[in-house]
């Protein structure tokens, strides 16, 4: 087990200082994580012009992540692909920071059609969609590269076809990714350090039985009200990516992390069914592509942020607890009975063909 707290209290205003220098010479726009982490490159947008009907259109598509959110990052490639591939007859406005919504609101808006595009987590979709579940087991997805199978192969398929329905369009993936622990008690190594601790989970029934499981005290609640929760101590913790505890500013308002890698989150890319009928087909498949193409920049910006982000937060005075592989161990074991708990609600061929495609990565 490794401890790090290297830095003063005084780091914000140096900080700040040395962002607004660095914006200054780039003229970066954000000036939050991005002015410290470079963002991989957009690529490319590759592919002719596609022939619409003459007509515009003009879609919102909101985030509930921030700016500096690998999210927000993927949202704009998808702009700049869907603008230039049909010349400008759809125009992409992005909203970040649930401006519209959170992804439950977005969702309705979507199927309500005062909104063309969201991209939430599957976890708080799992009482629309229940095989949603499965990607909310604790260490089910070894590694990354298990995910992509799932997501990019025929698993990841059928539930997009499962989940156009509703009113909702289903047309691709990306990531929220692998999830930390975060707190502002004490540092975590082992579950019996949870006791008592109060922790935000996602609205979702797993989470819940994952941290109750674990001896913590869960309370779930939206992404969107999480920040001034943790900021007013009406919660000790919460859980989610390095990418997503640094540009939601998490680590301001929580001093300990644990990297537990404890679940996997993808999100999922929707359209609203009634703007999605109103398209030529060629716009439909130009958006499919375009969502594709989204996901698979977007993983690239997560991963390749992910362990910068972590060194990042060590050295603006986060102390981050990497556990052995043993001590991964015994919060796995611990946590052995929520898979008896949900396997018959999920589907155990689910689950064993999942589990499978890990055995055969590792
Ligand atoms: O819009 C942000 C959400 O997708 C949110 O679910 C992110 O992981 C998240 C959380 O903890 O709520």
């Amino acid at each position: 087990m490794k401890t790090t707290t290297p830095h003063s209290r005084s780091f914000p205003l140096r900080r700040a200082v040395a962002s607004l220098m660095t914006a200054a010479v780039f003229g970066l726009g954000t000036l939050s994580a991005s002015a410290a982490t470079e963002m991989p490159p957009f690529p490319d947008v590759t592919g002719d012009v596609v022939q619409g009907d003459g007509n515009d259109y003009s879609l919102k598509f909101n985030i509930g992540l921030t700016q500096s959110s690998a999210q927000y990052r993927g949202l704009e490639y998808f702009k700049k692909i869907v603008e230039q591939r049909s010349d400008g007859h759809i125009q992409v406005q992005m909203f970040h920071s649930a401006q519209l919504g959170d992804d439950l609101q977005s969702v309705s808006a979507l199927q309500a059609g005062t909104l063309e595009m969201t991209s939430p987590s599957t976890s708080p979709m799992v009482s629309m969609f229940p095989q949603f579940a499965v990607f909310d087991l604790p260490f089910l997805f070894p590694k990354p590269e298990v995910a992509d199978q799932v997501l990019d192969g025929p698993i990841g398929q059928r539930m997009l076809e499962e989940a156009s329905t509703k009113g909702l369009v289903a047309i691709g993936w990306s990531e929220n990714g692998y999830r930390q622990l975060t707190n502002s008690k004490r540092a975590v190594t082992k579950p019996a350090d949870l006791e008592g601790l109060k922790i935000r989970t996602m609205q979702n029934p797993i989470h819940l039985d994952i941290w109750r499981t674990l001896g913590a005290n869960p309370t779930p609640m939206s992404f969107a009200e999480l920040f001034t929760a943790l900021e007013q101590h009406v919660v000790d913790g919460q859980e989610n990516p390095w990418i997503t505890i640094k540009s939601s500013k998490f680590n301001e308002v929580q001093q300990y992390a644990t990297e537990t890698n404890h679940v996997y989150t993808p999100f999922i890319t929707l359209v609203s069914e009634r703007f999605w009928n109103r398209l030529p087909e060629n716009y439909q498949q130009l958006l499919r592509d375009a969502a594709k193409k989204m996901g698979d920049y977007e993983r690239h910006v997560s991963r390749t942020m992910n362990d910068q982000i972590k060194e990042e937060l060590k050295s603006e005075g986060m102390e981050v607890t990497e556990l052995t592989p043993e001590q991964v161990k015994v919060f796995q074991d611990k946590l052995e009975p929520v898979y008896a708990d949900w396997r018959d609600k999920i589907g155990g061929d689910l689950i064993d063909s999942i589990r499978d495609a890990a055995a055969n990565a590792e």
